[in-house]
């Protein structure tokens, strides 16, 4: 197809902490949400799995580092486990903790790779949801006292911060859907999470600025494209009001310093009591919008879905991943055109993108994985198309390294470019793994 990419893009991979690392109860960690929501009956994970041991990433990071190598990545995406550091959430640090990102980050750094660093991606330490996680109001001073400690110690040498890893996701998900961590039913309680998970973002960028002067600050939201099933007014306005819930209610207070209105006038009565106009110390200015980009939403009006009056239309004869989830490159050219024009970040890193496939398993050292180079393929060039339109897009961090623990899917569904094997955790490139040096090496184009 021959799209071009600038010699200066940034080229990595992605995974967080709690899909990888294992050693839950190692050097002093504390215990995560992720733990205690794995280790209670009645089960909720695919396989009764767990994160205890995942890919072993604790004890193998530098074999990890040097197979990154190898790939030819120019950067790396992690995240750092809150209840390492600080294993009663605030207070007395664990220096052992700090100690295995020190080491990380330097192995990275002797390898020419640039760390990115999440703060949260999703494993709270339990202690702190004990007192009511992201539903206190001071879950936003926790998390700026937690910035604060990491960033001083690691700011001088990570390149990129990011705040939060798909707040969204913590607040409906865990809070509304139920299907992670704290598990509630309870629309109210989503956007109270929310609400504080933005204050906490907006507390913690001034102090990464200052620990981290020569860093890029940012934060990492799943974006979802929204599509009408007809031409129909009432379909359109069906987009609106999804927008408004799945992208606008981050976006705006990040960029705007505002929730959207007509969302809120929508959701009066499910709003939690809360002061909203607060939300306004979420903008402070950013570096980078991560872009997480897997799935678009086609919808049409529901009389009877309240308070969205929004139906999800299941696209059932389109291409899909082993998660189910339509293959629609288009969506993601379409998602960074319309940042670009309506709120402007002065960056983009796609932070997350990759597909999990029933691969085969590995024969002769290789893991034929014809799927995922496919789908890495036009999404490349959904991004290169973006470029092309103008959109600050600064670089792609494919997810994921390895294939990991993939939260209530357990070790079933498989998004790495490298296999792990189960049982002995060793590590196989799969073919994937190989189209991906070509492409950053210039010699596959996309
Ligand atoms: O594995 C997850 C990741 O933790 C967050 N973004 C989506 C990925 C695939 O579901």
């Amino acid at each position: 197809m021959g799209m071009s990419f600038p010699d200066s893009f940034l080229w990595g991979a992605a995974t967080s902490s709690y899909q990888i690392e294992g050693a839950v109860q190692e050097d002093g960690r504390g215990e995560s949400v992720w733990d205690r929501f794995c280790h209670t009956l009645p089960h909720k994970i695919a396989g009764q799995d767990t994160g205890d041991i995942a890919c072993d990433h604790y004890h193998r990071y530098r074999e990890d580092v040097a197979l990154m190598r190898e790939l030819g990545l120019r950067a790396y995406r992690f995240s750092i486990a809150w209840p390492r550091i600080l294993p009663e959430g605030i207070g007395r640090l664990n220096p052992a903790g700090l100690s295995f990102y020190e080491r990380l980050v330097d192995e990275l750094l002797q390898t020419n790779i640039k760390p990115f660093a999440t703060l949260y991606h999703w494993d709270l330490p339990q202690v702190l949801q004990d007192r009511g996680g992201w539903l206190n109001p001071a879950s936003v001073e926790w998390f700026a006292e937690y910035a604060d400690r990491v960033s001083r110690q690691l700011g001088d040498r990570v390149c990129g911060w990011i705040t939060h890893n798909e707040p969204w996701i913590v607040a409906f998900v865990g809070h509304f859907y139920g299907s992670h961590p704290p598990g509630l039913t309870d629309l109210k309680a989503a956007y109270q999470a929310a609400h504080h998970l933005l204050l906490a973002h907006g507390a913690a960028v001034p102090i990464l600025r200052r620990n981290a002067p020569r860093a890029e600050v940012g934060i990492s939201l799943n974006l979802n494209p929204i599509y009408p099933a007809s031409d129909s007014l009432e379909d359109q306005e069906a987009v609106r009001r999804q927008d408004d819930f799945l992208n606008r209610w981050f976006l705006d207070p990040l960029f705007k310093g505002a929730y959207p209105d007509d969302m809120v006038t929508l959701l009066q009565e499910w709003l939690p009591r809360i002061n909203l106009t607060d939300v306004q110390t979420a903008a402070a200015p950013l570096d980078f919008l991560g872009v997480n980009y897997y799935i678009r939403n086609v919808v049409a009006f529901e009389e009877s879905e309240l308070p969205l009056q929004v139906r999800h239309v299941p696209q059932e004869h389109a291409a899909a991943t082993a998660m189910g989830w339509e293959i629609f490159p288009q969506g993601l050219t379409d998602l960074l055109v319309r940042l670009k024009q309506e709120y402007a970040p002065a960056a983009i890193y796609i932070t997350e993108n990759g597909a999990a496939f029933d691969d085969p398993l590995p024969q002769n050292g290789v893991v034929e994985d014809p799927q995922r180079i496919a789908f890495l393929e036009v999404h490349l060039t959904a991004v290169a198309k973006a470029l092309a339109q103008g959109v600050p897009v600064k670089g792609y961090f494919v997810w994921s390294l390895t294939d990991n623990f993939e939260w209530t899917h357990g070790y079933e569904k498989r998004f790495g470019i490298v296999y792990v094997d189960p049982l002995t955790r060793d590590r196989v490139p799969k073919r994937s793994a190989h189209f991906y040096r070509q492409v950053i090496t210039g010699s596959a184009v996309p």
